[in-house]
């Protein structure tokens, strides 16, 4: 299960098929990632079909940046920018991702290979204009409340 983040809408929980059904066209990862293994659709494609489903105007301004949360709480934040033929592997030889899976995003034209990143469990859409362009990734930290006030 991936959980769709968008600014102004409720949560939207989907499924690897049903997003590559919706992106409406799937190609071999290899096509755009030498020796990515299985089947892939592109994140823009994809998202032009998504604001179109929940009814968001085609004028609309795209995000900034889209923000990539995995199961093991890695992620990273991609400026919009970067992800020009940027794709998710959803499936090999039509079946689930054993590994790295429900999906995982390649990143050619970003500015590191960290970005690329697996296991990815949220995609959450920015608008954050202070931070047009700026890449960052890592495991995320979390410290409950009660932590945060014995460090203050
Ligand atoms: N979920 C998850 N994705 C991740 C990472 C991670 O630790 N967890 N590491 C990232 C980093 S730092 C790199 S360099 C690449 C490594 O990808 P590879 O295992 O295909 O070489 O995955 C990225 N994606
Ligand atoms: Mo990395």
């Amino acid at each position: 299960m991936i959980t769709v983040y968008y600014p102004g809408l409720q949560p939207v929980k989907t499924i690897p098929e049903d997003m590559a059904r919706l992106a409406g066209r799937v190609f071999q990862a290899s096509d755009r990632v030498p020796g990515a293994a299985g089947e892939a659709f592109d994140i823009g494609e994809w998202l032009a079909r998504f604001r179109e489903q929940q009814g968001i105007d085609p004028q609309a301004p795209l995000p900034t940046h889209l923000k990539i949360e995995a199961a093991d709480t890695f992620e990273a934040i991609i400026p919009w920018e970067q992800l020009t033929d940027a794709s998710v592997q959803f499936a090999i030889d039509g079946a689930p991702l054993l590994k790295n899976g429900p999906i995982r995003l390649y990143v050619p034209n970003g500015s590191s290979e960290c970005l690329n990143v697996k296991s990815v469990v949220g995609c959450r859409f920015l608008q954050d204009e202070e931070k047009r362009g700026e890449a960052s990734f890592g495991f995320k930290q979390t410290f409950s409340a009660d932590e945060m006030r014995i460090k203050r």
